[in-house]
């Protein structure tokens, strides 16, 4: 049960952003269709079947590719009327690079986004979701300097294909994610695990690449597109484990800084560049374990004035809550690594409830302390909104989820004290995920969705959860209903 009951004294206002979101390697499917080229999620699991750890692939996934127009009539049952999405960069560029354009990947999108506008749903897009197009993975992927440039040319192509309907962007999702799980461990595609070195590099560059492409769409296509760019970053809450230690309370500021700070400080703060604390950080670190030169890169004078103020608003991914505490010297410290660097154990709190991955624990009050961190931090934010673009919970798929609308009730309802009461300067939610997906190494076992979807028929058979009924009613009514069970939709 929720910890709240009755409907909630606070509202979200008028213009408060209620979306849902996907991705689209998590739920296209068609990997080798319309002419579309191979990403590196579809060309690793072929070669490693059993990376996924239910041992399936992304082939069909949902179906979205072909079965777009179910998604348009769930997001719409629902009433929703904003929808987070990716474009998969292999669909449209096969060969990742502009002399190439796929003409149906270019149909497709075109088509799902028109589909979406005729019935008002607004499409936010996001142009990097980690399926990076195999040819370029081959050079490097996010590690080699040149990506900026490609994921410029790409992001070109998208602007003078689709700038005149699509008015909200993000430019790529979680790097952070994205690099520590990729580039420094083998917890996501490409699996490199170059701790403390790769994973530095692919945070160096998503950084300059994301900085290119705002830079470029300002002077290109904003003065007529007029639309609006952001990157996407994510971050856990931390909490210090032993709150009357001084040492956990500092390592919880350590985790936040090596890890959200290093994207976040470039782009929203008000002298730029790498926070000093990441920086001396990993230069110590770096030089006790012999390195003539450090393991993060720096950045020029120019490139750090072309990050700072990078973002229109701040997109923010959010899902759980760890403890910290220190993090004792590593037996093998001279291997390099971004834990080591951090110096920071993350533990569960065995308390709250875990209602499925095991790295997802439900803590609403970290929710709220996050987006005044961020609020706090950065001044900048007094002008720019804060739009958390993910937010979610997965179990094991059951309709009747009870947790979720719980989940959803009472982190919504953190986020409404983060605004009423803390002013926090937030417009616009979206849930993760509009439906059940292709969970990256978690394959199909994680359902994250309001929707169900049914992977063994061949329909791929969308039912509606009890959080998709519960989620339609907060949006609609603007307020939480923390008694609500019974759905009142004409689904
Ligand atoms: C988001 O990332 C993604 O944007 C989205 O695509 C994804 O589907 C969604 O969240 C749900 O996971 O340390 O090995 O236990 C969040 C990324 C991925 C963070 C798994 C925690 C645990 C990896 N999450 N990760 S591990």
């Amino acid at each position: 049960l929720g910890v709240n009951s009755g409907v909630s004294n606070y509202s979200f206002p008028d213009d408060f952003i209620f979306g849902v979101a996907s991705a689209a390697y998590q739920i296209e499917g068609a990997w080798n269709e319309g002419g579309k080229g191979e990403s590196m999620w579809d060309t690793y699991i072929h070669k490693h079947p059993n990376y996924t750890v239910d041992r399936s692939n992304a082939d069909v996934a949902a179906d979205s590719y072909h079965r777009f127009m179910d998604d348009i009539e769930m997001i719409k049952s629902i009433g929703i009327n904003y929808y987070r999405l990716s474009i998969s960069w292999p669909r449209l560029l096969p060969n990742g690079m502009d002399n190439n354009i796929s003409q149906e990947g270019k149909k497709y999108y075109r088509t799902l986004f028109e589909e979406l506008l005729k019935v008002n749903i607004t499409p936010v897009v996001t142009l990097f979701h980690w399926d990076m197009p195999t040819p370029l993975m081959d050079l490097g992927g996010w590690a080699n300097p040149k990506i900026v440039d490609y994921f410029e040319d790409y992001a070109r192509v998208v602007f003078n294909l689709y700038g005149d309907i699509i008015k909200m962007w993000t430019t790529i999702n979680e790097p952070h994610q994205h690099c520590y799980n990729g580039y420094g461990r083998d917890h996501f595609v490409p699996a490199i695990m170059s701790g403390g070195v790769g994973d530095y590099l692919c945070v160096h560059y998503t950084l300059l690449s994301h900085a290119r492409v705002y830079r470029m769409y300002e002077k290109e296509f904003k003065p007529y597109q007029k639309g609006q760019i952001a990157i996407t970053l994510d971050a856990f809450w931390a909490d210090p484990k032993d709150p009357n230690s001084p040492e956990d309370v500092a390592a919880a500021e350590d985790y936040l800084q090596m890890h959200l700070a290093i994207f976040s400080h470039p782009i929203f703060s008000d002298v730029g560049d790498y926070p000093s604390f990441v920086r001396e950080r990993i230069n110590n670190i770096s030089s006790q374990q012999g390195f003539l030169r450090s393991r993060l890169p720096y950045f020029t004078d120019e490139e750090i004035k072309a990050l700072q103020g990078s973002s229109d608003f701040f997109s923010l991914n959010h899902y759980t809550t760890f403890l910290t505490t220190p993090s004792s010297m590593e037996a093998d410290w001279l291997v390099p690594s971004w834990d080591q660097d951090t110096g920071v154990r993350m533990e569960q709190n065995l308390s709250w409830p875990m209602p499925g991955a095991d790295w997802l624990t439900v803590n609403p009050p970290g929710f709220r302390k996050l987006i005044n961190w961020i609020q706090n931090n950065y001044s900048m934010l007094k002008e720019i909104p804060i739009i958390i673009t993910e937010n979610g919970m997965c179990d094991w798929g059951q309709t009747n989820d009870y947790e979720r609308v719980n989940y959803y009730n009472d982190y919504l309802y953190q986020l409404l004290l983060a605004m009423h009461e803390d002013g926090c300067n937030v417009k616009g939610y979206f849930s993760w995920t509009l439906m059940d997906d292709f969970e990256w190494i978690d394959g199909y076992s994680a359902k994250f969705g309001l929707f169900k979807v049914d992977f063994d028929s061949p329909e791929r058979t969308r039912i509606p959860k009890l959080s998709a009924h519960s989620y339609a009613n907060i949006a609609r009514t603007r307020r939480i209903d923390f008694d609500y069970i019974k759905p009142d939709l004409r689904l």
